[in-house]
């Protein structure tokens, strides 16, 4: 079976809606239709999605009416659309992702259930659909989940996720409560796009913030499954728009709205009816302008073409009679019997019509408060075949990252919105054109197709899922060391046994993880040692009552067995310590994030929760003030994963093997590591040993698995074979040769 594109998104290309003698099929409006049908036209592909509201007609007479779009509808009654959608998806998250925090209803206990059922929902479509091999490429803030809840159906999947808006900064992001569930959705997923850089970043970021992951490049590790997050800013199909500017009709619509101009400029915007697109501040800033220059009241005509949309959301309603009044204000004021300056067009317009006025306005006024990308500017500029035009730009949309010679401008800033106004209607023909020709060149070189092949062909690049499978030759060590009479477990923490946190005082152990380590102690012929940089009272805090070995601060601190005292491999504490707390100290006190743990023979600085610019050029003044410091041949500076620690020269995690190898002789040994400061351990294990590295990244360890989940079964594999499984049966004995 050929591979194919599983397309899923809220609202299939066409919208069904039940009337007058059966099912009316419509296009469904909005940038993210726009853009995919072309895709979805293109390819062998499946679109998942809700159908609109047909809950009364048959579930045969909607296959019936999607069948020739290759679309599969997911029913969702009204109650779940007013929940789900009205609710959660434009209540909570779209307000969110616009910085709009006043429109935020956080409280959403019923909207988040059916948010995340319907996730479900959609996810169990994909499932039924899926084949191995297919891609999965699910869009938008509405399906947030479905990337991890798809994963959970089809382990084996290769699954996209692109957001269409933008993401916010890590400090908005967090007001949401259910961040960390939303984090985790998207997560699910190969590959993550946004439309900027930027975007892309304040995902990253939020993930380190919320969740402890680490960024590395571009790929985000989960639990040892490369996530990999990028920017794929979404085009146009430039040459349809150039195209169909070019035709007769239009020639001759956009002729005929000059003419209806009667010379004067024609102001234009086109937006779906939206409370981010910034509507209200547009016309407050139009009103200043004539209020500034009341001559151009008679030389302007400003078109609003508002496309109705969410009508049913409470905000959009309020937001309605807002711009209405304001529209009457400035007409009633600067307007005259003959002239109405401000036309509200409450409706949309067939493509033709659409690139007449595109093609007709001498000023395109794009001034959303916040836009993910923005597909209106790109068609303005593509349409303007005549090199004509300007084009007023929010610095807020995603498009402004890309169109450089528009004119950019601050909406929020309303003296600034009338001057960047200003500037565009005064604009000489030949600065119009010299901005024109090079944002043509842009919009034609970045296109819808590009943005879509770009994608898939990052997802197709994407590492196979095989998370939790470990190789055929850890297989064949574990067969050893499952079987093997005497062993010896020797495991880091962090990292290794549980995941990182953003805080590494909230990475205790859970009931699973003591209940393993219980177990494997219990295992006959086993000793388990926990070998870990914390500090020995958290070691002792989390498994004093264990029958387990612990070593703290990297070896510095053992207690070999329970009953045991605990005892230091080097003096402490260490002359150079006070000194260097202090230096550590004074930079973690001016970084956000930073955690100082002080240690009886070291200090650690944690900086998982900074900023990373700003922990970048925080550990560069460490690594200068530290190099300086008189007494730096008695300490070592390591840096391990967002941590910087210094400890006694000499002092590693291998200082503990001997020991551990003289109390069990001739055992086989399992170690288990995932950091940097674990490569010192598995340098000094014996040869024969088994050693793991947990995660990604480079390592002497000879085998690998891929995170926390994986390096827990492979324990408990461990702790589940019992004696009786290992005694090798009398004719297997007889039947081996004898060992050399
Ligand atoms: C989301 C993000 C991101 C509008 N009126 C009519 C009409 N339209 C078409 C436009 C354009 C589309 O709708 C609107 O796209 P935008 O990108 O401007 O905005 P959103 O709908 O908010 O889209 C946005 C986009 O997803 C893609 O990722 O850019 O930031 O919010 O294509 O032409 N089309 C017709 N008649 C109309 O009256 N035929």
């Amino acid at each position: 079976m050929q591979s194919r594109l599983l397309l899923v998104s809220n609202r299939l290309p066409v919208t069904l809606t039940a009337g007058e003698g059966g099912l009316h099929v419509q296009q469904s409006v909005g940038g993210l239709a726009t853009a995919l049908l072309s895709v979805h036209g293109a390819s062998e592909s499946r679109w998942i999605g809700w159908p609109g509201l047909v809950t009364d007609v048959s579930g045969a007479e909607v296959l019936a009416a999607l069948a020739p779009h290759r679309a599969v509808p997911v029913p969702l009654s009204a109650a779940e659309v007013k929940a789900y959608y009205d609710g959660y998806c434009n209540g909570v998250l779209w307000p969110l992702c616009h910085y709009l925090l006043d429109k935020v209803r956080l409280d959403q206990r019923d909207e988040w259930a059916a948010y995340r059922a319907v996730n479900e929902r959609f996810a169990d479509a994909v499932a039924a659909q899926w084949k191995p091999g297919d891609l999965v490429w699910v869009h938008d803030y509405h399906l947030a989940l479905v990337p991890a809840l798809v994963r959970q159906r089809c382990p084996g999947a290769r699954i996209g996720f692109f957001l269409h808006v933008p993401f916010p900064g890590p400090e908005v992001f967090r007001i949401l409560p259910r961040r960390a569930e939303v984090l985790r959705g998207i997560l699910g997923a190969d590959v993550v796009g946004f439309h900027t850089a930027s975007y892309a970043y304040s995902f990253a970021y939020a993930c380190s913030q919320v969740l402890g992951l680490e960024l590395s490049g571009d790929v985000l590790t989960d639990d040892g499954r490369p996530v990999r997050v990028g920017a794929f800013p979404i085009g146009i199909d430039a040459d349809a728009f150039a195209a169909r500017a070019a035709t007769p009709e239009v020639r001759a619509r956009a002729e005929a709205l000059r003419l209806d101009s009667q010379g004067r400029k024609l102001l234009l915007s086109v937006d779906r009816f939206d409370y981010t697109k910034g509507h209200v501040h547009r016309l407050l800033a139009l009103e200043r302008l004539l209020q500034l220059r009341p001559e151009l009241k008679d030389q302007l005509h400003v078109i609003q073409l508002m496309v109705p949309t969410r009508e049913q959301v409470d905000a959009y309603a309020d937001y309605r009679s807002t711009v209405n009044e304001l529209a009457g204000r400035i007409n009633g004021t600067f307007g005259s019997p003959t002239h109405t300056l401000v036309h509200l067009l409450h409706r949309s317009v067939e493509p033709d019509e659409l690139s007449a006025l595109y093609a007709a306005a001498d000023v395109m006024l794009v001034t959303p408060l916040r836009d993910g990308m923005n597909l209106v500017a790109k068609e303005y500029v593509a349409s303007r075949i005549d090199d004509a035009g300007v084009l007023v730009l929010s610095e807020f949309a995603g498009a402004a990252t890309e169109l450089h010679e528009a004119v950019q401008v601050n909406p929020y800033d309303l003296d600034a919105l009338a001057g960047a106004m200003s500037r565009a209607i005064d604009m000489p023909v030949f600065e119009q054109r010299l901005a024109m020709v090079a944002l043509r060149k842009t919009v034609h070189a970045g296109g819808v197709a590009g943005w879509a092949a770009g994608f898939i062909e990052a997802l197709e690049q994407s590492p196979e899922a095989t998370q939790g499978a470990p190789s055929i030759a850890l297989e064949q060590a574990m067969a050893i060391v499952t079987a093997a009479p005497r062993l010896v477990l020797v495991l880091d923490y962090d990292g290794t046994l549980v995941e990182f946190s953003p805080s590494p005082r909230t990475a205790t152990p859970d009931k699973a993880l003591l209940e393993l380590l219980t177990r494997l102690s219990q295992r006959p012929g086993t000793s388990v040692h926990v070998v870990s940089g914390r500090s020995r009272e958290s070691l002792e805090a989390f498994f004093g009552e264990l029958e387990l070995g612990l070593h703290g601060e990297h070896g510095l601190w053992s207690r070999p067995d329970r009953k045991a005292e605990w005892r230091s491999r080097s003096p402490v504490p260490p002359t150079w310590l006070e000194p260097v707390r202090r230096i550590l100290e004074r930079v973690a006190r001016r970084t956000d994030g930073a955690l100082l743990e002080v240690k009886s023979g070291g200090v650690a600085f944690h900086y998982r929760a900074t900023e990373p610019q700003l922990a970048r050029r925080r550990l560069e003044e460490l690594r200068a003030a530290l190099e300086g410091d008189a007494q730096a041949g008695e300490f070592e500076v390591l840096e391990g994963r967002r941590v910087l620690e210094v400890r006694p020269r000499g002092v590693n995690k291998g200082a503990v093997v001997p020991e551990l190898l003289a109390s069990a002789p001739g055992a086989t040994v399992l170690a288990l590591g995932d950091d940097r400061t674990d490569e010192a351990l598995f340098a000094a294990l014996p040869p024969g040993a088994v050693a793991v590295h947990v995660g990604s990244g480079q390592s002497i360890a000879r085998y690998r698995v891929s995170g926390v989940t994986a390096a827990r079964a492979l324990l408990k594999r461990v702790a589940d074979t019992s004696r009786a499984d290992r005694t090798p049966p009398p004719e297997a004995l007889q039947a081996s040769p004898s060992p050399g």
